[in-house]
């Protein structure tokens, strides 16, 4: 038997913009409850939860206030029981969100921490004192602006972020903070929880000599999520995460999950060598997949794509990726690579094309509806990223906005109240419920495909091998056993006419994408996918 996640499709929920069920404008646990049935009817394997825990949200719940509570905005301990075991009869996995390099600011461990230098906490989190001249120790800088480090009056010392002011780092290297952590896992493990996402999971061990970090040249080539904007992407990330002892750490970790059956964690792993660091991680004995932001950029194109899968394979013989085209941190996919009227088409065929990779699939939350990115204007802005670095970069606001489901309901069937962000005009008409009763909408495709897809093995595990990258066209086969799917994506808004290396190729009962075998040709139109039967001798 396969293991679960290997190839599985995970969808992932941003919980304060998906349904909100008590009228406070704010998705809940409940509300994804409600929705659950929603979620399997895609066909997707299981959902990914963004955090839900008790925090003052000043990042959203990514400033973890209690690690073994639900923040009462979201429900309750029992919401979230109730939700596992939903989701379970229904056959689907959950893994949920873990922040465990940096809490929040009100944590109680930071509120111990900063009271003293010499309390049981002291070392908890990463102290340091300043330079003679009152600066800080080094150059290390926050992605969200500025210096990662924070003068603290109390203790007369700077601490370390690098996020928020209040998302204060956790320092890993001492082993009490890596059992404080490693129980409150244990804590969901317990529940029923399936997996987990862990959050910047190369972020938690920082060099102890806390060295500079060294300059990046001008012309260092982009390798991911830089802004050209933000002085953090001007460094190389030498010293203030990627240190090897993180790998010892998440060895324990992986331990803990041995002692579940069925557990896994996806890391996501931000770094200036995305894919050799991704690949890194994901080992037997340490994490089961990780993602990067290689295909969360702005580069769309064939090349591109087969590099970052053809370097991670490289990279790591039986160690298995992750993917994912959008999430709650970047532009939505369907504005990112299609422009701001990105064809409809384009939507569908990059929902196939995510669910065809060799990897494990993260669809985000509206990609099913093909919604484009937002536009939130500066004064209902509320990402602290954002409104730092606005206008330059609009934070990411755009692709957190709520899902609408009904295009008749006030605010869209979302809440009875005014949402925390506007719901766009135009992401209405892409009601869930409208799109339900369209066969050819978005979600009726992702509906078909993905059921399709579960009935052909070689998607979820089989080995791919890249045929064409040329003339924006971008063809693989996955392979299993007897089984060669032939996958032919055109990236283009013009029509292509893609020779195949065989004639030995049979079409199949896909859903229309639109592409068409024409004698031993593949007629593409504009954002058209074929999938094709290859004999096994072929190729
Ligand atoms: O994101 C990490 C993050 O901000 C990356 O996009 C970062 O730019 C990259 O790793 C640097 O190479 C996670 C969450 O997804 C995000 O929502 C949180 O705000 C952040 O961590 C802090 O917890
Ligand atoms: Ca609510």
């Amino acid at each position: 038997m396969r293991e679960w996640w290997r190839g599985a499709v995970m969808y992932q929920i941003y919980p304060r913009s998906f349904l909100d069920t008590n009228g406070d404008g704010v998705g809940d646990l409940a509300g994804i409850t409600a929705k659950l049935d929603y979620i399997a009817d895609l066909g997707v394997d299981g959902i990914w939860i963004s955090p839900f825990f008790k925090s003052p949200m000043k990042d959203f719940g990514y400033d973890v206030s209690d690690y073994c509570d639900v923040d009462p905005l979201f429900g309750t301990l029992a919401d979230y029981d109730r939700l596992i075991e939903k989701a379970h009869a229904l056959g689907l996995k959950v893994i949920i969100d873990q922040v465990i390099s940096h809490t929040s600011d009100a944590h109680p461990w930071f509120t111990e921490s900063r009271a003293s230098r010499d309390n049981p906490k002291a070392d908890w989190f990463v102290w340091a004192n300043p330079k003679p001249d009152g600066s800080p120790p080094n150059n290390w800088l926050s992605i969200f602006g500025g210096s990662a480090w924070q003068w603290d009056t109390r203790r007369r010392q700077y601490y370390m972020h690098n996020f928020l002011t209040q998302q204060p780092d956790l320092n890993l290297h001492n082993p009490e903070v890596q059992d404080a952590v490693l129980a409150a896992l244990e804590f969901w493990l317990q529940r029923g929880t399936d997996g987990f996402r862990l959050d910047t999971a190369n972020f938690y061990m920082h060099d102890r000599l806390l060295r500079d970090n060294p300059a990046k040249p001008a012309d260092t080539a982009p390798t991911g999520d830089e802004r050209p904007d933000n002085p953090y992407f001007m460094q190389f990330h030498r010293y203030d995460k990627s240190q090897p002892e993180n790998l010892l750490f998440l060895r324990r970790l992986r331990e803990l999950l041995n002692r579940y059956p069925d557990r896994m964690a996806v890391a996501e792993i931000g770094d200036d060598d995305p894919i050799g660091r991704t690949a890194e991680y994901v080992q037997a004995d340490l994490l089961h997949t990780a993602y990067n932001f290689s295909l969360l950029n702005d580069t769309f194109n064939a090349p591109h794509i087969a590099k970052a899968l053809i370097a991670f394979h490289q990279a790591t013989d039986d160690g298995w990726p992750s993917w994912a085209f959008s999430n709650h941190d970047v532009k939505r996919v369907v504005s990112r690579w299609g422009g701001p009227d990105a064809d409809p088409r384009l939507g569908r065929m990059l929902t196939a094309l995510l669910s065809s990779l060799r990897g494990t699939a993260f669809i985000y939350q509206g990609e099913e509806l093909g919604l484009p990115e937002a536009e939130v204007p500066y004064d209902k802005l509320q990402d602290p990223y954002g409104i730092t670095f606005w206008p330059d970069f609009k934070g990411r606001d755009g692709c957190r906005t709520p899902i609408p489901w009904d295009v008749e309901a006030p605010q869209a069937g979302f809440s009875t109240a005014e949402p925390w962000l506007p719901i766009p005009e135009a992401h209405r008409k892409l009601a869930a419920g409208a799109q339900a009763h369209d066969p050819e909408s978005t979600l009726a495709f992702t509906r078909q495909f993905l059921r399709w897809r579960r009935s052909h093995p070689a998607f979820a595990t089989g080995a791919i091998r890249f045929l064409d990258t040329a003339d924006g066209v971008l063809a693989f086969e996955r392979v299993l056993d007897g089984e060669r799917m032939l996958c032919v994506f055109n990236l283009t808004g013009e029509t292509r006419i893609w020779t195949a290396p065989t004639v030995q190729i049979a079409p199949t009962d896909a859903p229309g994408l639109g592409g068409r075998l024409e004698g031993g040709r593949v007629a593409l139109p504009p954002y058209a996918a074929f999938f094709g039967a290859v004999a096994a001798e072929a190729m």
